[in-house]
């Protein structure tokens, strides 16, 4: 039996550009990654992607439009990871550094796929692209991954929780 946590990420861009922060504790330390978290309880998981954006790096986000959503599943382990991904419409401040995260903007041709996660350069073109997608990612350990489904989708419930 599966028991699935649900998870917010939120990609920042302006112009030519992508924000990223590096994770400076807990899962993904050591990795380049969009800013979010846990949806806790009593929030909308949009709520939520606004209040881990705040937490982790200072900026204010007017609105959101969901992107994406990805499940994770790691061989082994029986909580399926399921991360609604959004990216900012406008936001407002400049990224300061927080205990969890040390912001940086990337060039949209040097974003450090390296030291990512490695579904990102899978998901990312995308992305960038403005394209909405699912996705099902299983990963083996932290840095395998066994095999994926990912699809672009017309449309993405704004709430959706399956
Ligand atoms: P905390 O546990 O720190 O939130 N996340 C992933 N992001 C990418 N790009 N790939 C993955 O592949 C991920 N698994 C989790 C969701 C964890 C943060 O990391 C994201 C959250 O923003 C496995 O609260």
């Amino acid at each position: 039996m599966f028991t699935t946590k649900l998870l917010t990420l939120v990609m920042v861009r302006r112009q030519r550009q992508i924000l990223l922060g590096m994770k400076k504790r807990g899962f993904g330390v050591g990795r380049w990654n969009g800013f979010g978290g846990k949806v806790q309880p009593g929030e909308t998981i949009e709520e939520g992607a606004k209040r881990e954006l705040w937490e982790e790096s200072s900026l204010t986000a007017h609105s959101l439009e969901k992107i994406g959503q990805i499940k994770f599943e790691f061989v082994g382990e029986t909580e399926l990871l399921d991360v609604h991904i959004f990216r900012t419409v406008g936001y407002q401040g400049e990224p300061v550094e927080s205990e969890e995260m040390r912001p940086q903007w990337f060039d949209l041709d040097k974003v450090p796929f390296d030291k990512m996660w490695p579904d990102d350069i899978i998901w990312f073109p995308l992305m960038l692209q403005e394209k909405k997608f699912k996705g099902h990612f299983k990963f083996e350990g932290h840095d395998t991954i066994l095999d994926y489904t990912l699809q672009e989708v017309d449309d993405l419930a704004a709430d959706e929780e399956s």
